[in-house]
């Protein structure tokens, strides 16, 4: 494997052969780390050859390449001398998959979630015309990051603006899954109508030939003239918007591509270019595969055998399983997805019943209301999303959903630690936002069996509920429980302290209760299973009884579930102590969820370990007294 000890500066002197031959080479690095570590393999790929044209023709970092999602950056992150630690991408302490300011001056702005990059281009854009100064900013996103209202938001305003900054849109046809919507129609069809590939130039000659009379110009004429534009034009709709259009024009074309940067250098006010790739470009398997090879574990490089899963179903194979069934039962209810219909595990939905399953695009917050839109009439909508893309859609939860008391089932995935992807995707802060908010019921099974009876108890409650679940399996729990109430549940009986936990580290506080009773401390392990509303009735009875109160969750500390149980416990006036087990006041940073696990002391050991220092601090402060 070569050194692959580049810098950016290098490749501006690089030859036509020279670019295409540390293609290759890239794109061998990528394929054999990823297939080890795992990663974001198709979106990687696609996008080699624009990244080297990108950094031949830009100087980076004064000039500033911005990367939607940023999922798509281990070239750029090869290119910027991380050549060397690639092969740490995604470890803990390793290179992040994102881009990351600490790693690199040539990260200039994090992403992780999409449609971000124009909007900070254009921040970037007027900041350096407040300063006077000159470089160029430059948004790379993907046509299924077009979708997210951010990035049109962004366009409008930057577009009316007239800023000079340059948007490169990397359309391979795909989101994760084939991506969605009129703007992805529009993009295909500029892609494959013949005429549409005209050069604009030569459409906007053939326009001028068109007669006039005289001096006087018929407005019938002029109203034709404007129709055919509408026709012929390439991306006329980002023209109307006040940008230049440039393409389409073949993204994997290194020379074509600098011939077309330079141009844009070189046009006043802001350009879009339209580059077609191919989503896992270089490697068959993710090539015949984008969706599959989008964000893959590790693999087999000769076959693309992708290592093979546990035989436990994942939480979300539960979900999507059980919704199946529902669904067969109620009529009403209908599934929606911001453009993760696989992650979700709606695509079992979406086989059986494709009239009631509806892909948004990357659009959180109208998946949101759009639910709030079905539920007013009648329907039961099921909105599933990430904790942490579900950040995004806070107002529609509070004010479209929640004030109107409206039915929608929010079923939150990935809710807890997510591991590799780091500090964007974690899923630690939805209980945080989402106690607050009035008449929403909020539950956090334990298994899978739970949450089973969760969907069946929140698809029916006619209130807005939300259900929050982890990434990965659970403990393969096919028990049947009879019994699902907002009642919490006493799992194990002992004097001396009281656990409240929710979600499957209960099951981590069954065994520090263990290793804790081995040492002589007995305690109490509920299982609160309700976030909202909280069964005061027994924290009020434990809190009165035990000496200590522990509250456990893989959630951030701020305003999670302990705060509701410490919350409860301050109302009622009782002075027992309460610790509070969760995330500390930090991003979380990539790694294998375990490890994670292990440094926030989130195993059985860690937890026992909390408990027993807490209690011993209890203990001798009791003596001094
Ligand atoms: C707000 C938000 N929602 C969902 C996602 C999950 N996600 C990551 S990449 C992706 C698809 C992006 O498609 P595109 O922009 O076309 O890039 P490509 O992967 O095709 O290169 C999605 C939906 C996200 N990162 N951010």
């Amino acid at each position: 494997m070569p050194n692959l000890n580049i810098c950016p500066e290098s490749l501006h002197k690089a030859s036509p052969k020279e670019l295409e031959r540390l293609a290759v080479e890239i794109r061998r690095k990528i394929i054999e780390t990823v297939a080890k570590s795992g990663g974001h393999l198709a979106p990687s790929l696609g996008v080699i050859e624009l990244t080297l044209a990108l950094h031949s023709v830009f100087h980076s970092p004064q000039d500033k390449i911005i990367w939607d999602v940023g999922h798509q950056t281990y070239a750029h992150k090869i290119i910027t001398g991380r050549g060397k630690q690639f092969n740490t991408l995604r470890q803990y302490g390793g290179l992040s998959g994102f881009p990351k300011r600490s790693e690199s001056v040539h990260d200039v702005f994090e992403t992780g979630h999409s449609s971000t990059s124009i909007s900070a281009a254009l921040g970037m854009a007027l900041a350096r015309d407040l300063k006077k100064e000159k470089h160029e900013v430059i948004a790379v996103i993907g046509d299924g990051a077009l979708t997210g209202g951010m990035a049109l938001e962004a366009l409008n305003h930057a577009g009316h603006l007239g800023t000079h900054l340059i948007v490169v849109l990397n359309d391979n046809e795909m989101s994760i899954a084939p991506n969605v919507g009129a703007m992805s129609d529009y993009l295909s069809r500029i892609r494959t109508e013949p005429i549409y590939s005209k050069g604009k130039e030569e459409i906007e000659l053939l326009l001028k030939k068109l007669p006039t009379i005289g001096d006087k110009v018929f407005k019938i004429a002029d109203k034709l003239k404007d129709s055919l534009k509408y026709l012929i034009i390439p991306g006329i709709l980002f023209e109307e918007l006040g940008f230049t259009y440039l393409g389409p024009i073949d993204g994997h074309n290194i020379q074509l591509m600098k011939r077309v940067l330079e141009r844009a250098r070189r046009t006043k006010g802001p350009v879009l270019i339209h580059v077609v790739t191919k989503k896992g470009k270089g490697y068959k398997p993710a090539e015949e595969n984008p969706n599959r090879f989008h964000g893959v574990g590790p693999f087999d490089v000769l076959t693309g055998k992708i290592q093979t899963k546990s035989p436990v179903p994942t939480y979300t194979e539960v979900f999507g399983k059980k919704l199946v069934e529902l669904g067969y039962n109620d009529k009403n209810i209908i599934a929606i997805t911001a453009a993760m219909p696989d992650g979700t595990g709606l695509n079992y939905f979406a086989k059986e019943f494709p009239d009631r399953f509806f892909d948004v695009g990357i659009a959180e917050q109208h998946a949101v209301t759009l639910g709030a839109g079905f539920a007013a009439s009648g329907y039961k909508p099921v909105v599933a999303i990430y904790s942490t893309f579900l950040q995004r859609a806070f107002d529609q939860v509070l004010h479209d959903v929640c004030m109107q008391n409206l039915p929608v089932l929010l079923v939150i995935d990935r809710a807890g630690l997510v591991g590799e992807d780091g500090e964007t995707h974690q899923g630690i802060f939805d209980i945080s936002f989402l106690r607050p908010i009035p008449n929403l019921t909020i539950i956090a099974p334990k298994d899978e069996a739970e949450l089973e009876k969760a969907l069946e108890y929140g698809i029916n409650l006619n209130a807005p509920v939300a259900i929050r679940y982890p990434r990965g399996t659970g403990i393969g729990s096919g028990k049947i429980i009879s019994n699902f109430t907002t009642k919490s549940e006493v799992l194990k009986n002992g004097q001396d302290i009281t656990v409240f936990a929710i979600g499957p580290i209960t099951y981590n506080c069954l065994q520090a209760a263990e290793i804790l009773k081995d040492k002589k401390i007995n305690i109490t392990v509920i299982n609160g299973r309700f976030i909202k509303p909280l069964d005061k009735e027994t924290i009020i009875q434990m809190s009165r009884q035990a000496k200590l109160i522990v509250t456990v969750e893989e959630h951030i500390v701020a305003g999670g579930y302990g705060c509701g149980v410490q919350e409860v416990i301050n109302e009622e006036g009782i002075w027992t102590p309460v610790l509070q087990i969760g995330v500390p006041d930090k991003f979380v940073t990539h790694g294998s969820p375990n490890l994670l696990r292990q440094h926030l002391g989130f195993t059985p050991e860690g937890i026992a370990n909390k408990i027993y220092q807490y209690w011993q601090q209890i203990l001798k402060k009791k003596a001094a007294n």
